[in-house]
């Protein structure tokens, strides 16, 4: 497969000015008619007329009404291109109900929907499928489903067609069509400037019930980007579409969301708190990117963090002010480290904008959403908040319109603050994550205190050497008593080493670093248990409060592992005495009892050296887990009881932070009465989320087989349900049956490897059960690469991200280095491997 290098970018040899579609849908012969008026492009010094196109059928091909002879190549046709304005048509066929691959226009239980992003437009018609090629689109659809549905503003409309119209430039990776059987939630928003927009969530007939919390979420988030970002929305109309089969979680074309239906659908009684967060999230995201993506996009597909970077760090401003900010920060970070650190740590690291990629789809990664996230959140620290939001203004008014790099990302900044950033640079083009190291001081005498970091950043593939960055570091300073005797300070790390200094202290303070988790690094700090258990107990700042209390749990459960430690008196004793404040937050409260995950263990011994032992990890957490419970035995109940609400279920911060505390006590008291509260709580529950909380301490303890069977009977009709029940016995299979789980799933007549969702419901939850994937046998690793090897050749995408699991390989033991090598051989080898798994392979092989 070829590389694509950004180096090598060159502006396509011609503009666009209009794009006319026709699509006569058919299943399997569906005519797509294409007429684009394009010019030369005096920027461009290669006036080669190529056009992508993959799977089409051509009909046929006319320059100014002239039937024009094309020349099939690699990707597209090329023809000879006129050097003044000429209008291109051509007619193609498509076969939408064979395209498994879900890109392009495609079927999905019998309605017609598109994904373009990245690549995708081109399996539709020829066209410069390249996202600075920008254009107007005028479409027609002509099809016997009732509603046809396309970008922008409606036009004319009767019986068998309908026509849209979207004034809006675009590229064509955000165009879309819908046709189906479909009815609408409606809702209505009025715009800061007095403007009424219609809005729609379209759904099939029974998931009415499942769109109020999705049109809610879409109100405040038009009102959200207003406020704070003064961004208003700019069509007559805002249409949802939820469609079962779906690669992604949802999609921003203009005007045309289309979402997984997991990320829009929601209901009381079918969704977990989780769900309605999530959908939140999404619904924001997708609608923010009308201006961070879709007023403003991508000059090319090297550039993805520029849209997806800022966009992300955008939902998650919205979720911050929507809910509880402590309780964000906590899960965003969770997040980075569960999935980015993983990346950029191990064969699959890569730059927040990367260099080069064979398939563009295996950069739509942690990396450059959640790390390029973090490079917004750093930049924003460092300016100010007036300045960051004088920066964005300056952005929108200088290139609203336009395909935008980063290099014009950050002269806005420089333009709108004075300041150099040629090396904050850096966090865009260097892989890694930093580790910082802190070394203390204190000079009594001059009541001086010292705080001397370093930075180093190991090598990642295709990057040897790592210059130092520009890291902001938040520090706050406490009393021996726990009082804030400095509130956070940004310190602004450049150099390799650099000294952070406090003077005219009269005690030697203890210092809280990295509050708010300020940066994206490792923090290497040689500080004992005591003083986490001083954090634990008095950090003024709420993330690092947490975090103390985490690091000592980790530590103790690293001791457990490696030293056949009993679980540690001392993190016992500071849990309790925190988790027995009732004035704390139900939801942070919950995050503070909660412990890392094995994998997270599993990768922290890696980073020490140690060979990480699956099994030992299993056991003792499990032991540390009954530990927590046995020690803080007396407080649980009551926290239970407080935390049960009367009243029908609300999914805002108070509610579900109350549940999350809830059921986290409960996974604790099932560790103590074996399930008989879960069981009631089961029976009793009137919403998934206490109802799913239940099935998993039934399931865990060991009691759930009644349970598994009355709730798929209750929800065999629900396939988002369903793909709960279909996760949650396999990511809860004990180590020696999480493999068989999995398999016999698979024979179940709802598995349906053609559904992403399921797919990854069933085999994404085998490679997320730690002990289960990386069981001695192989087993986990064989039933995974045996799907993947299914799956690849109906869908590319969903197998190249799933082969991530195996991205850890090594830092696992020799016998499991060489099971997991094997089996990246035997998909290696597969004949017709797809080349985003090919990627994806060749680069976890190193
Ligand atoms: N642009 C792809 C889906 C998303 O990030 O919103
Ligand atoms: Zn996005």
């Amino acid at each position: 497969p070829q590389t694509i290098y950004l180096k090598d970018y060159t502006p396509f040899g011609y503009l666009i000015d209009s794009v006319e579609l026709t699509f006569k849908l058919h299943p399997t012969k569906t005519r797509v008619l294409s007429k684009i008026a394009f010019r030369p492009n005096p920027e461009a010094t290669d006036n080669r007329f190529f056009l992508h196109g993959e799977d089409l059928t051509l009909i046929s091909a006319k320059i100014d009404g002239q039937d024009v002879t094309v020349r099939h190549v690699d990707g597209g046709l090329e023809a000879d291109g006129p050097a003044r304005a000429f209008i291109w048509e051509a007619e193609v066929e498509i076969s939408p109900s064979t395209n498994t691959a879900l890109e392009g226009l495609y079927m999905s239980n019998g309605m017609y929907c598109t994904q373009c992003e990245a690549e995708g437009f081109r399996k539709i018609t020829y066209y410069p499928d390249r996202p600075d090629v920008m254009a107007t689109f005028d479409v027609r659809i002509e099809g016997e489903e009732p509603i046809l549905l396309s970008n922008g503003n409606p036009g004319a409309k009767g019986e068998g067609f309908a026509e849209w119209s979207d004034p809006w430039k675009k590229p064509a990776y955000l165009f879309a069509l819908v046709a189906g059987d479909l009815i609408n939630h409606p809702g209505s928003f009025t715009t800061q400037s007095g403007k009424d927009v219609e809005l729609n969530i379209w759904v099939r007939p029974w998931d009415e019930h499942k769109c109020a919390f999705g049109m809610q979420a879409l109100k405040d988030s038009m009102k959200w980007d207003e406020d704070v970002y003064g961004r208003e929305y700019d069509l007559d109309i805002f249409n949802i579409v939820a469609v079962d089969d779906f690669n992604m979680g949802a999609m921003e074309n203009k005007g045309l969301n289309i979402f997984n239906s997991s990320a829009v659908l929601a209901s009381p009684e079918t969704s977990t708190d989780a769900n309605f967060k999530r959908i939140e999230a999404i619904i924001a995201h997708e609608y923010f990117h009308n201006w961070t993506g879709n007023r403003i996009t991508c000059r090319d597909w090297f550039q993805l963090c520029l849209k997806e970077g800022l966009t992300v760090y955008r939902d998650q401003q919205f979720t911050a002010d929507m809910r509880s900010g402590d309780v964000a920060r906590i899960e965003n970070v969770l997040a980075l480290r569960a999935r980015q650190f993983p990346e950029d740590q191990g064969p699959l690291s890569h730059p927040v904008r990367p260099e080069e990629f064979q398939e563009i789809n295996n950069f739509y990664t942690a990396t450059v959403y959640e790390k390029g996230a973090e490079v917004i959140g750093m930049l924003k620290t460092l300016v100010g908040d007036d300045a960051y939001a004088n920066a964005l203004d300056l952005y929108f008014e200088r290139h609203d319109g336009d395909a935008a790099t980063i290099e014009d990302w950050l002269k806005v900044f420089e333009d709108a603050t004075g300041r150099d950033l040629t090396q904050f640079k850096l966090w865009y083009s260097q892989s890694g994550t930093p580790k910082v190291s802190v070394s203390e001081d204190w000079d009594a005498e001059s009541g001086t205190f010292s705080l001397t970091f370093t930075q180093s950043t190991a090598p990642t593939p295709g990057q040897d050497v790592k210059d130092p960055k520009v890291i902001p570091i938040a520090i706050g300073l406490l009393s021996p008593e726990g009082e804030e005797i400095q509130a956070t300070e940004i310190f602004e790390m450049t150099e390799a080493t650099q000294t952070y200094q406090a003077k005219g202290l009269s005690v030697r303070p203890v210092p809280s670093i990295l509050r708010g988790f300020s940066a994206p690094v490792i923090l290497e700090q040689d500080i004992d248990n005591t003083r986490r258990a001083f954090l634990f107990a008095h950090d003024t700042d709420s993330f690092n409060r947490w975090e103390a209390g985490r690091d000592l749990a980790r530590d103790a459960l690293l001791d457990m592992i490696e030293n056949d430690a009993a679980p540690s008196a001392l993190y016992l004793d500071s849990l309790r005495k925190v988790f027995a404040d009732d004035t704390l937050d139900p939801a942070y409260r919950a995050y503070l009892q909660a412990q890392p995950g094995e994998s997270d263990l599993a990768r922290t011994l890696a980073a020490k050296g140690v060979t990480p032992d699956p099994d030992k990890i299993h056991a003792a957490s499990k032991a540390f887990k009954q530990a927590k419970a046995d020690a803080l035995k007396d407080l649980l109940r009551p926290i239970y009881e407080d935390n049960q609400i009367d009243g029908p279920f609300v999914p805002d911060a108070e509610g579900s932070g109350k549940r999350a505390l809830a059921n986290s006590v409960l996974s604790l008291i099932t560790k103590l009465d074996g399930g008989t509260l879960a069981q009631s709580q089961f029976e009793a529950a009137d919403n998934m989320t206490q109802k799913l909380a239940a099935l998993s301490q039934l399931v865990t303890a060991g009691k759930g087989t009644d349970a598994i069977t009355a709730f798929y009977d209750q929800w065999k009709e629900d396939r988002l349900v369903i793909d709960k029940w279909f996760s949650l016995q396999v990511a809860l299979a004990g180590p020696d049956d999480a493999a068989k789980v999995a398999t016999a799933l698979t024979q179940h007549p709802d598995f349906d490897m053609k559904n992403p969702n399921r797919f990854r419901a069933t085999l994404g939850a085998l490679a997320g059960n730690h002990a289960g994937f990386h069981h001695k046998s192989g087993a986990g690793y064989k039933v995974l690469t045996d799907w993947l090897i299914k799956l690849d050749d109906l869908n590319p995408q969903t197998t190249a991200r799933m082969c991530s699991a195996f991205q850890t390989w090594k830092n696992y033991d020799p016998d499991r280095q060489a099971l997991i090598k094997a089996q990246l051989e035997r998909i290696l080898a597969k004949e017709g491997l797809s080349r985003d798994t090919s990627e994806m392979i060749t680069r976890i092989l190193g």
